[in-house]
């Protein structure tokens, strides 16, 4: 039997967001969410049962990771030792080229890397949905990083995510990395503030809807335009639900703004680029793959000295042998 596998997982950034859940304890997201997996900022991990140890152990970059990541880590591998009926400890070991906890996706690409690893090294033999499953618990965007490209994830008892075939766009994500740091509140104490303190909520939750519907509709006419102008309208009504949350998260910076109205006046100026933030202050702007370099150079005046970054597409989560 494998006792070590090791995995690699992108990161993906949701254009319906995942913002809320039902249940906390469970990790169901209280919407559904669409996102589109990418090929850069890859998270490899290897995970090795150690019968003999007392307890996990969890290193990331190469250095030993804080109480509450390792706690995190660990709760995650319960459930491998609970389904595979192996109480082995195990070692973790990850390395992202994302930066960790800047609102880069890097709980997304480290739980769908776990999840894949995990799962070989006790033993398991899960499907797609059933990783997507377990990722899910893990962080809910991690579901999505299961699935290359296009995904949507269900919300609800269960939930899961699985891809969503798209043909006729030909699209890229610039990523303006303003700020690489740490963000001051993790999106899960951000995510249960807002919830349960912010008027705003419950009214994005339900327009929300109405966006995925219209984005489907536009993905499938191949109509990249209205696909970014949903996009956009359905992160700024999430990062609206936080602002009147109670005290306010406010995950956007003025260098975010500034990256805001440059993205406006290439649309003025006949380029079409669509922008979405997460938990932090940092942009992807959605765009044509044709006009990505364009776009990347407009963003790099606006923003001198922070690292620009284009992706694509990019692959399913995967074991390191598997091509
Ligand atoms: C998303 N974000 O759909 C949304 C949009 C950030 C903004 O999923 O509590 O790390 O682990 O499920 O997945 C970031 O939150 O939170 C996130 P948990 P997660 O991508």
């Amino acid at each position: 039997m494998t006792e070590a596998a090791t995995a690699i997982a992108h990161p993906n950034i949701a254009l319906i967001k995942y913002w809320g859940k039902a249940d906390e304890r469970l990790m169901i997201p209280a919407v559904d969410s669409l996102s589109m997996t990418l090929d850069v900022f890859p998270t490899t991990t290897t995970v090795r049962l150690t019968p003999g140890a007392g307890t996990d152990t969890v290193l990331l970059d190469g250095r030993p990771a804080d109480g509450e990541t390792t706690k995190r880590v660990a709760t995650f591998l319960d459930l491998l030792r609970e389904r595979s009926n192996r109480p082995a400890p195990a070692v973790v070991d990850t390395r992202n080229t994302v930066p960790t906890g800047a609102g880069l996706a890097s709980s997304a690409s480290g739980f769908a890397a776990l999840a894949v690893a995990g799962a070989a090294a006790f033993g398991l033999d899960l499907d797609r949905t059933e990783l997507s499953r377990l990722a899910r618990r893990g962080s809910v965007s991690a579901a999505r990083s299961v699935i290359a490209g296009w995904a949507i994830c269900h919300r609800g008892t269960g939930a899961f995510a699985e891809p969503l075939p798209v043909s006729g766009i030909d699209p890229a994500m610039v990523i303006v990395v303003l700020n690489a740091g740490a963000k001051a509140i993790s999106s899960r104490g951000a995510m249960r503030r807002t919830t349960e303190t912010s008027p705003l909520y419950q009214a994005w939750a339900e327009s929300s809807r109405v966006d995925l519907a219209e984005m489907r509709a536009a993905l499938d006419s191949g109509d990249l335009d209205r696909v970014g102008e949903i996009a956009e309208r359905n992160a700024l009504g999430m990062h609206a639900t936080m602002l009147a949350a109670r005290p306010a998260v406010r995950y956007l910076a003025p260098a975010t703004l500034t990256v805001l109205d440059r993205v406006l006046q290439l649309r003025g100026a006949g380029v079409p680029a669509y922008a979405t933030m997460d938990a932090g202050p940092n942009v992807k702007v959605l765009c044509r793959s044709a006009d990505a370099q364009t776009v990347a150079e407009a963003l790099r005046a606006t923003a001198p000295g922070c690292p620009i970054v284009t992706a694509r597409c990019g692959p399913a989560a995967r074991l390191a042998a598997e091509r």
